[in-house]
């Protein structure tokens, strides 16, 4: 694969969706690309790692590992995740004299990212056009200094992305609080934020339930706003496993997406041979926002069955002993009608009915779902009504069972365990100030979108980046960059170049890290860190490759030397110690954190630990001290007359807000991401062709124009009144102040928007 050439967009050309995922075009797609990053041995060595016990945790995604690992327990998409953080590129001193930020500015996001790692701390001071060198010490102190001069510590904002591990979040979150402020915006404000609001409030516990075995177990598993085939490609072969044991799969999504039709298993004969496993044996083609109302659809059933035959559809012991508001939630949930439902839906009553009667037949069922669901207004109330679902047949706290938010980076949910959180809980507060001698802030701090808001009124002056590329991973993208450069001080602890880097505060900071798949020594004794899968499940996680510089600091250590250099007159905390030896690290979250008792002995076995998660003990944290039942409003997500819902999604070839290339496979699209795609009859309806050029235009209560311009139309067998265009590139369109009730979660699937022909 050559090098990119700015612009990276070719020709579209558009082809039939396929079919199905993975398999051999999969692994050779995955090859490709990593050779085109590296050597073919360092290719290997890094492959052959990743995911086995010892060895390195694919930052891919979040999806657990099996127990009894395949040598190559890893996916198409992981391994081109791995390769390109094992890249051989490199981005030097050099590079940063030839290219000013402003022009650095202009690129694309696939440009930036292409040029490789980076190697040396840089700065750009204020008036200047370019990064130039800098050492660590001075880096540091000058964040240290920045810091210190702010009129209050709420005045620094923390960004992380899912990509820390346990030890460097827990030294994050524990240098923000001992600083005095709780300021700890993550990724997860714009992910499964929606999830952990909704689990909190109905279960007492933010997680998922689920272990792989549930899943293989279970009788009936329901997919819902997800695309794993592309995102969780190895979710895929644990759900041909619960097929193969005979139970089946419910997709729910607008889009016919890939993975959810037929899977082959690219590291199986038969996978690799044979026609594949189809997956889902239902097909939902839903509209777009209308998972609230298919579940209250469900649920109405389900009561209406149990009338008809009282005592043999719903777990009544379950709802006596175990939850509170049934009648309540029951009373609510009979004033849902099918006319709403059908046009909220887009379904047919027969299709919903179809799907109760599977619901009957199954004892075991458990719901799985992602960003279709958690990035829409009445995601929380989405959510709590699977929860009332799930409730009222006792699907929870039982093996086969349960609640399955499946999370997108690999340690997001550790880090939030580790207090990555900007509204922790009293209990964590105390235990941290008790561990280390001081009292922690109380007050809530800002997350995402208000951490913008306080950036663009002036309240926020430095914001330190660790991972992640906050620019174009958040909404309103010429409002957050306005904020951005509105600060004194803007500090990217990052592996690879990105848009953040070049949207500066007066000062700007780059500096580099190691990244996941880099050797970490310390003092010349190698250290490893942990992550916390979306099962709960604990382990480790040890690069192997030559870091991709010497300049390069381990989070670890840049945390704990920033710290040491800030909190001069604060808590006196062993920074250098925890910086040597990550062992101590982990014996402090052992003291602080509950189920990680013994922690450095129980996560050097192989595979590490799970974390309980009580509900599986029939045990709910509420207020209530049980499960709750929970009555939501109905809710019809409909665009005016002439407009559609817009959800932003990812294409096959992108990680996050990182396109790769600008082809997304399984769509059929090729050559170009600015395409936005529209069922056939809404085209009809709207008098726009196939094909031609148009300007997405978001529409907002503010009324101030959103434009994304240059979009080609592709028509395309989504649901009607939606179109459906990637990320990063219409966050232009995400009204800052449109997020979910909440949670606050920018709703970056639903967007209203109107098509306009290009002039
Ligand atoms: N290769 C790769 N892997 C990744 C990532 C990546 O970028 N690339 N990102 C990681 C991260 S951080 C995350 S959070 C996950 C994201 O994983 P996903 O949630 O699968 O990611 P999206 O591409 O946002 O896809 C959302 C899906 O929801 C559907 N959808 C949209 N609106 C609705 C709706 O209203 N109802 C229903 N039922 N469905 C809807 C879309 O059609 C699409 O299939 O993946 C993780 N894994
Ligand atoms: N419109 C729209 N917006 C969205 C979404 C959407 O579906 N639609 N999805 C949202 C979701 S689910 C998420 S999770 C966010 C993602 O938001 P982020 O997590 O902020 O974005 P990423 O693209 O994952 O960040 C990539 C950068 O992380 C850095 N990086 C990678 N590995 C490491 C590492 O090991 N250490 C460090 N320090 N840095 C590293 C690299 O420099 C890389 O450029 O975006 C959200 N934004
Ligand atoms: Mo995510």
């Amino acid at each position: 694969m050559g090098m990119v050439e700015d612009g990276d967009e070719g020709r579209l050309s558009v082809g039939a969706p396929k079919e199905w995922a993975a398999g051999v075009p999969g692994v050779a797609h995955a090859l490709e690309y990593a050779l085109g990053q590296t050597s073919v041995r360092r290719a290997a060595l890094t492959l052959l790692n990743v995911n086995q016990a010892e060895g390195l945790d694919c930052p891919g995604c979040a999806w657990p590992e099996p127990g009894r690992r395949h040598l190559n327990e890893y996916c198409e998409n992981g391994a081109k995740h791995v390769a390109d953080e094992a890249t051989t590129r490199r981005v030097t001193p050099d590079f940063f004299r030839r290219h000013p930020v402003s022009e650095l500015d202009g690129k694309s996001d696939q440009w930036l990212n292409q040029q490789g790692r980076l190697t040396e701390p840089m700065v750009r001071r204020p008036g200047s056009d370019h990064y130039e060198p800098v050492g660590w010490d001075e880096a540091l102190g000058l964040v240290a200094r920045e810091l210190k001069a702010l009129e209050s510590p709420d005045e620094a904002l923390f960004y992380t992305s899912g990509r820390l591990g346990n030890e460097a979040a827990f030294l994050l979150q524990l240098f923000a609080r001992a600083f005095g402020t709780n300021n700890l915006p993550d990724c997860s404000n714009m992910c499964h934020e929606s999830s952990g609001s909704a689990l909190i409030q109905t279960l007492g516990i933010g997680k998922g339930s689920v272990s792989l075995d549930d899943l293989h177990a279970a009788d009936l598993v329901f997919v819902v706003g997800q695309n794993p085939g592309t995102n969780h490609p190895r979710m895929l072969s644990a759900l041909e496993e619960t097929k193969r044991r005979g139970g089946s799969v419910v997709a729910v999504n607008p889009l016919p997406e890939a993975g959810l039709k037929r899977f082959k298993h690219p590291q199986k004969a038969r996978g690799v041979l044979g026609r594949g496993t189809q997956i889902a044996d239902v097909f939902l083609q839903i509209g777009v926002g209308g998972d609230l109302a298919l579940f209250q659809a469900l649920n109405l059933l389900l009561l209406q069955a149990e009338d008809a035959a009282p005592g043999t559809v719903l777990d009544g012991a379950f709802i006596a002993a175990h939850t509170t508001g049934f009648a309540e939630f029951a009373e609510h949930a009979r004033l849902t009608t099918w006319p709403d439902v059908l046009e909220a839906t887009g379904l047919t009553r027969e299709q919903i009915e179809d799907v109760h009667e599977r619901v009957l037949a199954s004892e075991k069922v458990i719901v799985c779902w992602a960003m279709g669901l958690t990035q829409h207004k009445h995601g929380v109330p989405t959510i709590r009504e699977i929860v009332n679902f799930l409730l009222l047949r006792g699907n929870l706290g039982r093996p086969g069972a349960g609640v399955c938010p499946v999370r997108g980076h690999s340690n997001v949910q550790g880090d939030r365990t580790m207090g990555i959180w900007e509204r922790p809980p009293a209990w964590f507060l105390s235990a941290l100030g008790r561990e280390f001698g001081f009292t922690p802030p109380a007050a809530h701090g800002l997350d995402t979108v208000n951490a913008i808001r306080a950036m663009r009124d002036g309240k926020a002056k430095v914001f330190l980046g660790v991972g992640g590329n906050f620019v174009r991973a958040t909404p309103d993208s010429e409002v957050t960059e306005a904020a951005l450069r509105s600060c004194r001080l803007t500090v990217q602890i990052s592996t690879k170049l990105n848009r953040s880097h070049t949207v500066c505060g007066e000062t700007a900071l780059i500096l580099p890290t190691l990244g996941r798949s880099d050797r970490d020594a310390q003092n010349g004794v190698e250290q490893f860190v942990t992550v916390e899968d979306s099962m709960s499940q604990v382990h480790s996680s040890r690069g192997k490759l030559p870091p991709a510089s010497e300049h390069l600091l381990s989070e670890v250590a840049i945390i704990s030397r920033l710290a040491r250099l800030t909190l001069r007159d604060g808590p006196d905390l062993p920074w250098a110690e925890f910086e040597a030896d990550y062992d101590t690290v982990r014996d402090r979250i052992s003291r602080v954190i509950p189920g990680f008792e013994d922690f450095n002995a129980r996560v050097r076995e192989p595979g590490g630990f799970r974390l309980p998660n009580p509900v599986n003990e029939h045990v709910f944290n509420t207020p209530q001290g049980k499960a709750v039942f929970t009555r939501n409003a109905f809710t019809m997500l409909k665009a005016p007359e002439g407009h559609l819902i817009l959800q932003t999604l990812r294409s096959h070839d992108q990680w996050n807000t990182i396109p790769y290339t600008a082809n997304d496979r399984y769509r059929g699209i090729k050559g170009s991401r600015r395409v936005v795609m529209v069922n056939p009859e809404d085209l009809e309806d709207l008098g726009i062709a196939d094909g031609s050029e148009v300007d997405l235009v978001g529409v907002w209560e503010d009324g101030r124009e959103r434009r994304a311009p240059g979009f080609t139309v592709v028509s395309y067998p989504t649901a009607r009144g939606s179109a459906a265009s990637y990320y990063p590139e219409t966050n232009v369109l995400v009204p800052l102040d449109s997020v979910a009730d909440v949670s606050n979660t920018p709703t970056s699937k639903g967007v209203v928007v109107r098509l306009e022909a290009a002039p």
